[in-house]
């Protein structure tokens, strides 16, 4: 179990320093979480199945304001995957999206990429796209979540953001605001600063609400906790990223929320086990191109 989860978990690194999001991991069996306490906020309902489909089952119009997201991950293996909620400029396209993306992790992670032309691709995407937020979940699990959609607008986006660029997407429509323009209070908030650190709460609930703020004015960023053993230490994780490749403090529980902007947050509702987690951030950095877990974007904190 443990060689089999310590090979899965350094497996992971490279697919999730090339996709900027997702982590893999495998994980015991869970029970489903109950419903997200939101006071009549609609929901977007997606799946991600074994054949790395995305599936949208139910409505893809909403009003402005709070936005219920649950996500199946349906598959049988194969750790975590993602969904994001993005809503693009007007005059970009999904397709200019993607090329950008494209663009940017070929030449930032691929060997000899023109590093120049990458940033300007990723910055462009960047500058192009709102990122409210979205989920990270565990294969053979349902986790919920909410997002604070603040305009109204036709070029939102919900896509399948799970290793690699972008997969599948479909079109949502926003509407003019409805009910609460904020998001339900969470037991705990965690930020992300300016400088590639976590901020917020040491400890966060292992079953409850837990918000993710961006507060940096450089970056968006994105937070997986993924469990660890106890003891362990940030600097033992930031090198295993750095250069030891030693993982051999790594758990198979995870769950996060994927890439959120400058000035977003979302919420999840952690379901997992109490421990001592890892927060990590794998978004390639706007300035250096490198992704956030590398500058040292990891912090240990309790599951409780
Ligand atoms: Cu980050």
């Amino acid at each position: 179990m443990q060689r089999n989860t310590r090979k899965t978990f350094v497996a992971a690194v490279a697919t999730a320093a090339l996709a900027g999001s997702g982590f893999v991991l495998a994980a015991p069996a869970m029970a489903k979480t109950a419903a997200l306490p939101t006071g009549g906020a609609p929901t977007l309902r997606t799946a991600i199945t074994d054949n790395g489909g995305l599936y949208v089952d139910g409505p893809t119009s909403f009003p402005a304001g709070r936005l219920r997201i649950s996500l199946d991950n349906a598959r049988s293996g194969g750790g975590s995957v993602d969904v994001e909620v993005v809503r693009l400029a007007r005059g970009y396209s999904w397709k200019d999206y993607r090329t950008d993306l494209k663009t940017a992790f070929t030449n930032l992670f691929a060997p000899n990429g023109d590093k120049k032309a990458g940033l300007k691709a990723l910055n462009h995407a960047i500058d192009n796209a709102t990122l409210y937020g979205g989920l990270d979940v565990n294969h053979g699990k349902l986790r919920r979540g909410m997002l604070l959609l603040d305009q109204a607008s036709n070029r939102y986006f919900v896509y399948n953001d799970s290793g690699g660029l972008p997969r599948q997407q479909t079109r949502l429509s926003v509407g003019a605001p409805v009910g609460p323009q904020t998001l339900v209070k969470a037991a705990a908030t965690v930020t992300a600063k300016t400088d590639r650190r976590f901020g917020g709460a040491s400890a966060l609930p292992s079953n409850g609400l837990v918000e993710f703020k961006n507060k940096s004015t450089e970056s968006p960023h994105m937070l997986i906790l993924q469990h660890v053993k106890d003891g362990t230490t940030r600097r033992q994780v930031v090198n295993a990223f750095t250069g030891s490749g030693n993982f051999s403090f790594g758990l198979a529980g995870e769950q996060g929320s994927d890439v959120v902007g400058e000035g977003h947050a979302d919420v999840i509702h952690v379901h997992l086990r109490p421990g001592t987690y890892a927060e990590l951030c794998f978004m390639p950095d706007p300035i250096t191109g490198a992704p956030h877990v590398v500058m040292g974007m990891v912090r240990i904190v309790s599951l409780v």
